[in-house]
């Protein structure tokens, strides 16, 4: 149905209500800004909103990943496991919405289709893919790294006549798998939660994988009563440890270099870290584990072992090593139980690097060598990360330039929190911000509090027009270039690095700051403390 076109005017329009958008939401209400949220789901919670697949759960601890803005939700809030399933953390959204009356100031189901730059009147308009149109100064983007889901480039993919969902569009309706026959595509994250999960019911399921990825356990475990008051004594440390490391995780990186110690040591640490909860093995390793081959190499031979033990069929764990990439140098999905589902004897891994999918067909899937046929297809296909979220939205600047024109050979940005050429658009937790490799709500809170504080400075000093400088821009985006070299992980293929082959993204890009959080969070404070440089002010 087409909405009236009567035009919304706003002081402040925020597209997105996960996260960031609503914290953004909460800020500028509390400073007295007329702000509206436009967001396409039917209620808040973004990521938790989308991905209900089964299996779906936090990686972070939960109590690192919850808000720290507010005393009294962490007083009224309780964590029932350590990494928390996705109700409950919808419910969690859910429960921020209720006690901060948030829903009134955002309307649901409105898709932005454009966001255009009216520099005359010194505004952004923003059509909705309903007709709906709104009229605002500033535009915050909260439409977060991995929200535009992809389906693979396959052929026939209409054809299938069977159910067919993919991870991140997941229905809301139950899904049962019991004595159906699933097939599922991609073994990243949300595949290895997914596979997990389903292989406790299916009648039979084959998997599908092109790049095996590394995983590592998870140990999730129940909070009781008196441990979450144990930790709501210390959120205050938690959240102190959190902004210390460089990803605003709990686990913080051992100081020592792993090629100084011996291999026995070396063994005895790698097995400590492998038998604790989270990414202790991947955040909290050897300080050159992920930037020095050789210590990587012995960080991957110990993960190899691992997956060894673990599989009975060794052909079978053969496929399941990968061999293109080393350990943690893509990003590690956290298991409970993955390695084990493959010595089930229903379910059958097939290597498409072996026999590739040549179609979906009506009943199911052709491989080079096999006729497939399935009641279910599950897509874990992923997402066109970082920037496949604004390419979605035709988003135009000064003089009309289109900014997926402007990043057709990969994000340029200042701070990752704005862009040349595109006044009063500020992006959280955007490109080449070091939101990305973070423990997500840390970061959201350190951009949500920077805009506020920009925009009250502004409205303080009278003025109406942000915009980063070139210079600043190109320094930022050259210093992005230059962390990001340091990182084994940039020689690899993968969301991070920006390649997807299926929207046909197949050359590296630096998608993200790989300084880390800290020396993000110290950049932004002294462009404050310079009187926002970098940016012209008017
Ligand atoms: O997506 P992915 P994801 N034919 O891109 C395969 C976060 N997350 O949704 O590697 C066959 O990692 C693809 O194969 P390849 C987390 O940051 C967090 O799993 O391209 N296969 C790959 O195996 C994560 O990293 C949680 O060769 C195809 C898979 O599909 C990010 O989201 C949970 C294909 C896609 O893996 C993305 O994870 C889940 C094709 N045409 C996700 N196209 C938490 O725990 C793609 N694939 C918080």
């Amino acid at each position: 149905m087409v909405k009236s076109t009567a035009i919304e005017r706003w002081e402040v329009a925020v597209i997105g209500a996960g996260l960031s958008g609503m914290y953004q939401l909460l800020k500028l209400r509390q400073l007295g800004f007329k702000v509206r949220v436009y967001e396409a789901g039917g209620d808040v919670g973004g990521t938790w909103y989308w991905n209900r697949y089964p299996g779906c759960r936090f990686d972070s601890e939960s109590w690192s990943y919850v808000f720290s803005f507010s005393p009294e939700v962490l007083r009224e809030w309780s964590w029932a496991e350590h990494f928390s399933g996705q109700p409950e953390n919808l419910r969690y959204c859910e429960f921020l919405a209720d006690k901060f009356d948030l829903r009134r100031d955002i309307t649901f189901g409105a898709r932005a289709r454009s966001a255009s730059w009216d520099d005359g009147a010194g505004e952004w308009e923003l059509i909705f893919e309903d007709g709906r149109r709104a009229r605002s100064r500033f535009l915050v983007t909260a439409i977060g790294p991995l929200s535009a889901p992809t389906m693979p480039n396959i052929a026939g993919i209409g054809d299938f006549k069977g159910e067919a969902y993919h991870t991140g569009l997941w229905p809301h309706h139950p899904v049962s798998f019991e004595g159906k026959r699933v097939a599922v595509i991609g073994t990243g994250a949300s595949g290895v939660q997914l596979i997990t999960e389903v292989a406790k019911t299916v009648g039979h399921m084959t998997v599908f994988q092109r790049t095996p990825n590394w995983c590592t356990p998870l140990r999730n475990s129940r909070i009781s009563p008196q441990e979450m008051e144990s930790i709501r004594n210390r959120y205050d440390d938690i959240f102190r440890r959190c902004r210390e490391t460089w990803g605003c995780f709990i686990h913080t990186a051992d100081h020592r270099n792993a090629m100084d110690l011996s291999p026995e040591e070396r063994e005895a640490a790698f097995e400590k870290l492998y038998n604790e909860p989270g990414f202790s093995f991947w955040q909290g390793n050897f300080r050159d584990a992920l930037i020095d081959k050789a210590a990587n190499d012995e960080m991957t031979k110990f993960v190899i072992k691992k997956i060894r033990a673990r599989v009975k069929d060794q052909r079978i764990a053969d496929k399941l090593i990968p061999t293109n990439h080393g350990y943690g140098t893509r990003r590690v999905p956290l298991e409970s139980g993955y390695y084990e589902v493959y010595n089930q004897p229903n379910v059958k891994l097939v290597d498409l690097r072996e026999t590739p999918i040549e179609r979906v067909t009506e009943k199911g899937l052709k491989t080079s060598d096999a006729d497939y046929e399935f009641d279910m297809i599950v897509y874990a296909t992923g997402f066109d990360a970082i920037t496949g979220a604004f390419d979605r939205i035709d988003i135009r600047g000064k003089g009309d330039q289109k900014l997926k024109d402007k990043w057709a050979d990969g994000p340029h940005t200042y701070l990752g929190l704005n862009i040349a050429g595109f006044p009063n658009l500020l992006t959280l937790v955007g490109p080449h911000n070091a939101a990305t490799f973070c423990n997500i709500p840390r970061c959201i809170e350190q951009n949500v509090e920077f805009v506020s504080e920009m925009l009250v400075h502004m409205r303080e000093k009278g003025l109406k027009r942000l915009e980063a400088t070139h210079e600043a821009e190109d320094e930022w985006t050259a210093h992005v270039y230059d962390t990001g070299n340091k990182l084994l992980a940039m020689q690899v293929d993968s969301w991070i690095t920006g390649v997807n082959k299926n929207v046909g993204r197949q050359k590296r890009t630096f998608m993200a700051y790989a300084g880390g959080a800290p020396k993000y969070r110290q950049k932004c404070e002294e462009v404050v403390a310079h009187g926002y440089e970098g940016f012209t002010l008017r």
